[in-house]
């Protein structure tokens, strides 16, 4: 074996010997680099005549090329190597469940809403929205609310500075504006909910001076108490899930319904619980009536060719009926140990990372 043979592989094994990309970088300048083994023989060739400098040439650049591809061959192991460990370090497990973040809760208003909505929407009602700014026509003159009517005091109501065209406007202290909006825009048949928000100037135990209302309004050439009596019994045993529950109708008075019915639920009232279903007592949850023949003319319907009823209910009572919770305030003080509590957890979503497993 040549001297050159013998430098040949020992360049070689020192580059095959390289433990990472620092250690093969200081093997390719040791032979390769400006002061390295094979440099230096080159530089040694200005001595040689040009015959020997031919032969001694190509002897080099074979060497060089020789440990030109060692050098490549080893960084191409080098850098499988470090993807390899890479890989195995930054491992990740597609399969595992994603992380238990903290998840968001339906509040029990919505829930109820929601509710509401879906048992009125398979006895063929739509839900109808207005504004929660009204003006003083919509909210009380059309219902037939006289001047002088309480609900209209300056105490009980939210006023808002009057509109461009000198209209006094209100917060709407029910969703009956709804209503009539629906009526002043829609020929009957009509069959409509109208959820939504709702203010009074009140505040105490059992008053929230913004709350939600249900209203639902039926109009129809030959609608009577009847169909107002056998939707809300249906709608309560639906909603309470209590198949036997009975509904009551008490005669009541307001300016907007003709004749007029408040709404009682069965229930028990026993230290201080409240148990719902057929025990004997009655539970009030709202009102309603066959609409006043001055409303549907108010909004340009026929009263003699048009009869229909109309009732409401507030949403919080409802819940906290269904749903047992006991303080009022407590739905608006934006609690989030609250909300955990009473909270619904919302429809599972497909999920990349679950799958519909859940
Ligand atoms: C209630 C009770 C009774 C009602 C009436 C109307 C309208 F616009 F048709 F006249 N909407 N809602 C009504 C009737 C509401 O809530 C306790």
């Amino acid at each position: 074996m040549t001297a050159l043979d013998s430098l040949t592989s020992d360049l070689i094994a020192a580059v095959d010997a390289a433990a990472d990309m620092t250690a093969l970088e200081e093997a390719r300048v040791a032979a390769l680099g400006k002061k390295g083994r094979i440099t230096a023989l080159m530089g040694d060739m200005r001595t040689l005549s040009p015959e020997e400098r031919k032969e001694r040439g190509a002897q080099l650049n074979a060497v060089k090329e020789a440990v030109s591809q060692a050098i490549e061959a080893r960084r191409s192991v080098l850098k499988q190597e470090a993807l390899a460990r890479r890989l195995e370090a930054e491992r990740i497990d597609v399969t595992l469940p994603v992380r238990p973040e903290a998840q968001g809760r339906v509040h029990p208003i919505t829930q109820t809403v929601e509710e509401v909505i879906a048992i009125f929407a398979t006895m063929g009602f739509t839900v109808a929205e207005g504004p929660d700014i009204e003006t003083d026509f919509h909210n009380f003159t059309a219902l037939n609310i006289p001047p002088e009517h309480p609900a209209r005091q300056m105490h009980d109501t939210f006023y808002l500075p009057p509109a461009a065209d000198g209209a006094a406007r209100v917060l709407r202290t029910h969703t009956s504006p709804v209503q009539i909006r629906t009526m002043l825009k829609q020929k009957p048949p009509i069959r409509i909910i109208a959820p939504g928000r709702t203010y009074r100037s009140d505040y105490d135990q059992t008053h929230t001076p913004m709350f939600h209302q249900v209203e639902a309004l039926v109009i129809g050439e030959d609608i009577h108490m009847g169909h107002l009596k056998g939707t809300l019994l249906e709608f309560c045993r639906a909603f309470f899930q209590i198949d036997d529950l009975p509904v009551r109708f008490r005669p009541s008075f307001f300016p907007f319904t003709e004749p007029s019915a408040e709404i009682d639920i069965g229930c028990a009232r026993k230290g201080g619980e409240l148990k719902l279903g057929n025990f004997g007592d009655w539970l009030e949850i709202g009102g309603s009536g066959m609409v006043h023949p001055k409303v549907l003319e108010n909004c340009g319907i026929d009263s003699t060719k048009y009869q229909g009823f109309a009732f409401g209910m507030g949403i919080e009572r409802m819940a906290m009926l269904k749903y047992g919770i006991p303080d009022l305030r407590t739905f608006f003080e934006a609690d989030l140990r609250w909300l955990k509590h009473y909270g619904f957890v919302p429809l599972d979503q497909p999920n990349l990372a679950q799958g519909l497993t859940r």
